[in-house]
């Protein structure tokens, strides 16, 4: 197959250029159909959607497969089957019904027998998905990825990156959606000592939700010695995180997809690059002047993980906002939420009303200062957020 012919005019650069897309064939990290398992009801729905397409157009079930969307190359899907791996482009019904695929997500595939593009006939039902909100109407969303198990939350503990905000929002998205979620700490090289390294994970510990794990990596030591890695390794394991690459293995089992998320910039190409053991993904230099990544990783792809799991490959989210994830936050903090329809007032925001269920929970010690903080600001963003668009719902 050739890169030329599948090309795209970029037409909001000014000037169309032509960028080619990657040849499948070339690519290394994409997973063995063996590894990726769509659910019985994935399965039986894509046998009957088969069977009566097939029977509308008076062709053969034979000409048609069940595949996994294993990349989107600037929207484009390449889409994995048990005997091919090719890109394809949505039926003339689905492009009408302005269909999209993430990721992820099962597809039946006619598969070409003259041209090398296959056609998208229909998207299975998802077990989960991951999406965020786009601002504006609660039905503008954009999904990141679809039947994923975990969210893996980057974060670089460089000081000027560093926020406990992000990575609690991020686990309430996640929650929200029905995956797991573990806290991937990067950068670890670029803390101050390991007594610090020792307090930011404990801190994060007594802040987020319960089950989350927390590892803590060093993906790049050009900046510190070994020495001083295996002492940051002992802080963290002190502080009950687990430790680098076989960290995140473990955190991403055989059977398993997980999806990392984080900022463009916060080293996750670099991780990545890691657990494959070569350097199969561009990275990017961070501009220096503020901090900010380029956004190098265009594609969304699984990457696997021999022996392991897969891991999508996202590029940077500059933000996640929340609306309607009060579910999540409900998931995230049961011990604080559980109070809320107890308070005197209906629209108590939890902090100086009298007759607040949630400051005399508090008082009475049945959850720390810390978690009710982190859980209050989430709420206060939901609520801001709600008011323009749900007003019946108490967070
Ligand atoms: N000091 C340090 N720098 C890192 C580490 N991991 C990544 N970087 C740097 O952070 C920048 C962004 O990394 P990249 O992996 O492209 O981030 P991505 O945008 O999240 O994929 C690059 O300049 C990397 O060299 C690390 O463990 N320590
Ligand atoms: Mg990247
Ligand atoms: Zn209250």
């Amino acid at each position: 197959m050739s890169a030329k012919k599948h090309t795209k005019t970029i037409k909001n650069t000014g000037k169309a250029a032509e960028v080619a897309l990657p040849v499948l064939s070339k690519l290394e990290e994409i997973p063995p159909f063996e590894k990726l398992h769509p659910s019985p009801k994935q399965m039986e729905y894509a046998k009957e959607e088969i069977t009566q397409i097939a029977k509308h157009e008076g062709v053969s079930d034979d000409e048609y497969s069940l595949g996994c969307v294993v990349r989107l190359d600037r929207g484009f899907p390449a889409v994995l089957c048990k005997h091919a791996l090719l890109r394809a482009e949505f039926s003339s019904t689905l492009s009408k019904a302005k269909q999209t695929v993430a990721v992820g997500d099962w597809v039946c595939v006619r598969l070409p027998h003259t041209h090398d593009k296959g056609v998208i006939v229909a998207v299975c039902p998802r077990e989960t998905e991951l999406s965020r909100w786009k601002g504006g109407n609660r039905a503008l969303r954009q999904v990141l990825a679809a039947n994923v198990d975990k969210v893996l939350i980057a974060q670089s503990l460089s000081d000027r990156d560093f926020s406990l905000d992000r990575i609690a929002r991020s686990i309430l998205v996640a929650l929200d959606c029905g995956c797991s979620a573990d806290v991937v700490l990067t950068k670890c090289d670029l803390v101050k000592s390991p007594e610090k390294l020792q307090e930011r994970i404990e801190f994060l510990k007594a802040s987020l939700a319960d089950n989350i794990g927390i590892i803590a990596t060093c993906a790049q030591g050009n900046n510190a010695d070994s020495h001083y890695i295996s002492e940051l390794k002992d802080a963290a394991i002190n502080a009950g995180a687990s430790w680098g690459i076989e960290g995140v293995y473990n955190a991403v089992p055989k059977g398993t997809i997980a999806i990392l998320l984080g900022e463009s910039g916060a080293g996750k190409s670099t991780l990545l690059n890691r657990l494959l053991g070569k350097e199969v993904l561009e990275t990017g230099a961070v501009r220096d002047r503020d901090g900010a990544g380029r956004h190098t990783t265009v594609a969304r792809r699984m990457v696997n993980l021999e022996g392991h799991g897969i891991i999508i490959d996202e590029p940077g989210l500059r933000s996640l906002p929340i609306l309607g994830h009060e579910h999540g936050l409900a998931l995230a903090y049961p011990e604080i939420s559980k109070y809320v329809h107890d308070c005197k007032f209906r629209d108590c925001t939890h902090n100086h009303e009298p007759g607040c269920a949630v400051r005399h929970a508090l008082e009475e010690g049945k959850f720390s200062r810390e978690r009710l903080e982190v859980y209050l600001n989430l709420a206060k963003e939901m609520r801001e957020s709600l008011n323009v668009i749900d007003p019946d719902i108490l967070v």
